[in-house]
């Protein structure tokens, strides 16, 4: 029996099939694409279910199989979304191949996150075009409320291109304030902050997404919690990756006083990277696929920090 305040429209009974026809192309010329329908409902309930189950933890793990009536999970979350980035290989230049081992839910009594681009998986992968965010509501009554807000790019190409290609496409780690008609753009992997007479953050949207729907977004896209946070609000999100993207380590350990207190604060979303770079000194360059990432995006609600994410404890 489900317990999920359904979608009133619609009512997905399957699941991503290969071929289904979306503009994948949206994700090079805006950022992002919607897929309607696509989750089926079982596994909506499946998510809902374990996210209840999940106290101390915000974490969703590929695990395989279970249930066993029912140990939870049995998801089938994982293919599809690997159906979807054949297709999205296929008919775009977006590189990407390697989908997370675990997905991290987002809900709104706890976590609100003003405007930013990843921390986390640009620290880990040093990209952000070849990096997309499967962001999947499973609570959600209001389709155009209490989601998530983001940036297109065709919007912010039209009014403020130079500022978008210089600032913007392909960076991420990155915090956006707006003060005395300013927006100052906050490099947390530069380190460094510029302050712009434009309005960035008025160029926004609000994602009219149900259960059921996914967004995709790429890394570099800016995107916040929406403000009105009234209505209880739970998605989980799900990165990709390419595991051919290079990495290299001094890029990793640059000098951003910010970026290496995330990296001292989160040590368990970190080890494995770093082990992997004492293993071999004398190295410079890696490929992604040679991290394991079982750890990745690992987190109790406590690191999140209940008042949503401070400046220790990014995502
Ligand atoms: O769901 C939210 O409120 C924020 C999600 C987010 O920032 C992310 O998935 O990266
Ligand atoms: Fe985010």
């Amino acid at each position: 029996m489900s317990i999920l305040p359904r979608h009133p429209k619609n009512q997905p009974t399957v699941t991503y099939i290969d071929n289904m026809k979306f503009n994948f192309s949206d994700l090079e010329t805006n950022g992002f694409v919607i897929l309607n329908n696509v989750v089926s409902m079982e596994e909506i309930d499946i998510l809902i279910q374990n996210h209840k189950t999940a106290s101390s933890s915000i974490q969703f793990t590929f695990s395989d199989k279970i249930n066993s009536d029912t140990g939870l999970p049995v998801s089938t979350l994982k293919s599809t979304i690997e159906s979807i980035l054949k297709d999205i290989n296929r008919e775009t230049t977006i590189k990407t191949d390697r989908v997370s081992s675990s997905g991290v839910y987002f809900n709104n009594n706890y976590i609100k996150l003003d405007w930013h681009q990843d921390h986390e998986v640009f620290y880990k992968t040093q990209d952000t075009f070849n990096n997309l965010n499967f962001w999947i509501p499973i609570i959600k009554p209001n389709a155009d409320q209490n989601g998530i807000r983001i940036i297109p790019f065709k919007t912010l190409n039209e009014k403020i291109p130079e500022i978008t290609e210089k600032y913007i496409i392909h960076k991420g780690a990155q915090r956006f304030k707006f003060k005395d008609n300013k927006t100052t753009i906050f490099n947390d992997d530069a380190g460094t902050h510029v302050t712009l007479d434009e309005d960035i953050l008025s160029l926004s949207e609000e994602i009219n997404i149900s259960p059921g729907d996914i967004l995709i977004f790429r890394g570099d896209v800016i995107h916040r919690t929406s403000a009105d946070t009234t209505t209880n609000r739970v998605a989980i999100a799900i990165r990709s990756m390419y595991s051919e993207g290079i990495f290299s380590k001094s890029k990793f350990f640059n000098d951003c006083a910010f970026k290496k207190n995330q990296i001292q604060n989160n040590p368990r979303n970190y080890h494995h990277i770093i082990n992997k770079l004492e293993e071999e000194p004398d190295r410079e360059f890696f490929k992604i696929n040679e991290f394991t990432w079982s750890t990745s995006f690992r987190g109790t609600s406590n690191h999140y920090g209940l008042r949503g994410v401070d400046d220790k404890n990014l995502l």
